[in-house]
């Protein structure tokens, strides 16, 4: 029992709010963002909240760092022709909103100005 209430991502783990889900595993799911910034935006978010950032998921775990890649590119393959940007906002300066470690899966062309 942690003393935080537990964040946006861990609640539609729990399924406590609705999302759009795609795909899960043991370790990691992906839902659609809520407010999509290409054709096809996905969020692949490990089910630990342990980790804010990607810097602290690689130290702390690369294996499950690696498995997000790959199951990012799985996802990528599923919904799009393959080819998709990974982008992870790190610390509120970056635009990071949710402080549960996630990456965006982009496919298709960005909407102007928007994530690079
Ligand atoms: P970031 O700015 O990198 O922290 O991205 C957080 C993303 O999470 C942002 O693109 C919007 C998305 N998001 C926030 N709340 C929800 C929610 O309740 N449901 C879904 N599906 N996406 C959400």
């Amino acid at each position: 029992m942690t003393a935080t209430e537990p964040s946006i991502f861990s609640r539609i783990i729990a399924r406590e709010i609705p999302a759009d889900i795609v795909a899960e595993t043991d370790h990691l799911i992906a839902f659609r963002d809520i407010a999509p910034q290409a054709p096809v935006h996905i969020l692949v978010v490990p089910k630990t909240e342990e980790y804010v950032t990607v810097a602290e998921l690689a130290a702390a775990d690369p294996e499950l760092l690696a498995e997000l890649v790959l199951f990012a590119q799985n996802i990528a393959n599923e919904h799009a022709d393959g080819s998709f940007r990974l982008v992870f906002n790190s610390g509120a300066n970056a635009g990071q909103t949710v402080f549960h470690v996630h990456a965006h899966v982009l496919s298709g062309k960005l909407e102007e100005g928007r994530l690079g």
